[in-house]
């Protein structure tokens, strides 16, 4: 039978009804919070919020108004700050690789409260202070690498501060300390696989049990692929960084859903066009609220990710709701010849090709007037050994396949394992060269 020890047994067993009790009076104090900071306070009022006593049953949630990545932007640096600098120990800041970054502040308490979850997160897939974590996310501004590193430290694990990149090195460290578990992106973890041979090692050198993949989408397939290829398990881990980074979300023994710690996080699933609510297994935009953190509080965040929340309790017995797998963004969606297409639509079907290796690209280019679909693949070098005949059938299967998944008929290439770019840190599979021409 699977199970796993609890971190905090009371808050993640806490029923319904004192759940709903502690999210209404975190509410509001979180209100309080926001009408500090300049931003808000010009929000919030207009929408007839002038001070937390607005907010009197759980239903008020709906009266405070969206917040937007766009509206982070434009508070850049400080227009969400709700505490005076001097108590701010942390910031943290998207790239901003696509415009103005945006920007947490954190308080010692913030960071405690995120560290907690994120303890909480590892100990509800069955990990704790015997195994040996190496961390193979980034550090520094992006959340993944410092948010799972204080909540391992926390649990009592032996960390392994890597960071991202530098393949060969991370194989020879798993070996030499028996790693047992990993934090990594999902593209990553399949790309070290494909290193093991050249770095002389085979899995059974090594003592992985664990993998928590996250930070960007990717399919059940891919999940599937990585246990059988590491002969591990598998987690799915979601954050943002706008709600601290890691530890939002995350898998537990039972994998059937990332169980969203409500006590911090009050979740919601909208239409992304009206902004309605949908009810539970109905697929809409992530909103999220967070709770604790003082420095920058975060009312209703549109998150642009694509998922739905499960009916039912778990039986791990945890109480917190579960959210779906991300399948998709707002924004990620291809428009192909008038069809919408998500990516992970496109590899879903091809991660279950079992001659298919660890790698792929998307690509869009403009032929006349029309779109052309082209997906790269990478697929194992035995095949490059064999008939030729005997590829074209792969190409042919792979095209059928998606053709049935996603209506449209893509041009299917086939690579040499190694050939396409690889990503050390989350992966950017779509090349859209439309606009260019
Ligand atoms: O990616 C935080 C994180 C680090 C999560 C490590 C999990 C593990 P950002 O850089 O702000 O923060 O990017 C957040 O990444 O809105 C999703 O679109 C995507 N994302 C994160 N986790 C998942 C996941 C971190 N498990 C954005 N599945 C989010 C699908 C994910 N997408």
């Amino acid at each position: 039978m699977k199970t796993s020890a609890f971190w905090d047994k009371k808050m993640e067993t806490i029923s319904r009804e004192s759940l709903k009790k502690l999210q209404l009076a975190r509410l509001k104090e979180t209100v309080r919070f926001a009408l500090k900071t300049p931003f808000y306070r010009t929000r919030l009022k207009k929408a007839g919020i002038a001070s937390a006593d607005a907010i009197k049953r759980w239903e008020d949630i709906k009266k405070i108004p969206f917040t937007t990545k766009d509206d982070l932007r434009e508070c850049y640096p400080d227009g969400l700050l709700a505490v005076p600098l001097q108590d701010v120990v942390r910031v943290h800041t998207s790239s901003g690789t696509t415009g103005t970054p945006t920007v947490i502040y954190h308080t010692k308490a913030d960071l405690d409260s995120w560290t907690d979850l994120v303890a909480r997160s590892i100990v509800a897939t069955g990990a704790g202070k015997q195994d040996i974590f190496q961390n193979m996310m980034s550090y520094g501004m992006f959340t993944g690498g410092l948010g799972l590193h204080y909540g391992a430290e926390r649990v009592g694990m032996t960390v392994i501060p890597m960071g991202g990149g530098n393949t060969k090195r991370q194989i020879q460290l798993m070996k030499d300390f028996g790693t047992t578990v990993l934090h990594i992106t999902p593209s990553y973890m399949l790309h070290v696989h494909s290193k093991l041979a050249e770095a002389g090692m085979e899995i059974k050198d090594l003592k992985l049990r664990k993998a928590y993949l996250g930070a960007e989408p990717y399919s059940e397939n891919t999940r599937r692929k990585v246990e059988q290829l590491f002969h591990i398990d598998a987690y799915n881990s979601y954050g943002l960084s706008e709600m601290n980074g890691p530890g939002v979300a995350f898998e537990c023994v039972e994998k059937k859903g990332m169980h969203v710690w409500e006590d911090v996080y009050i979740v919601e699933v909208i239409d992304p066009r009206t902004g309605e609510s949908l009810p539970d297994e109905k697929e809409g935009e992530l909103v999220f609220t967070n709770l604790t953190r003082r420095a920058t509080p975060l009312l209703r965040y549109r998150t642009r990710d694509i998922a739905c929340i499960h009916k039912g309790p778990c039986a791990c017995k945890r109480t917190h709701r579960r959210i779906s797998r991300i399948t998709g963004r707002t924004d990620d969606m291809l428009i192909v010849n008038g069809v919408n297409v998500y990516p992970s639509q496109i590899e879903e079907v091809i991660m279950r090709i079992p001659q298919v290796g660890t790698n792929y690209m998307i690509r869009l280019e403009k032929e006349g007037t029309l779109d052309k679909l082209i997906v790269q693949v990478e697929i194992y070098s035995k095949m490059f050994r064999g008939d030729l005949n005997e590829i074209d059938r792969l190409k042919e299967k792979i095209r059928e396949e998606l053709r049935a998944s996603i209506i449209i008929h893509p041009s299917v290439e086939l690579h040499e394992p190694g050939s396409l770019p690889v990503f050390e840190g989350k992966a950017k599979r779509v090349v859209d060269n439309r606009q260019k021409l």
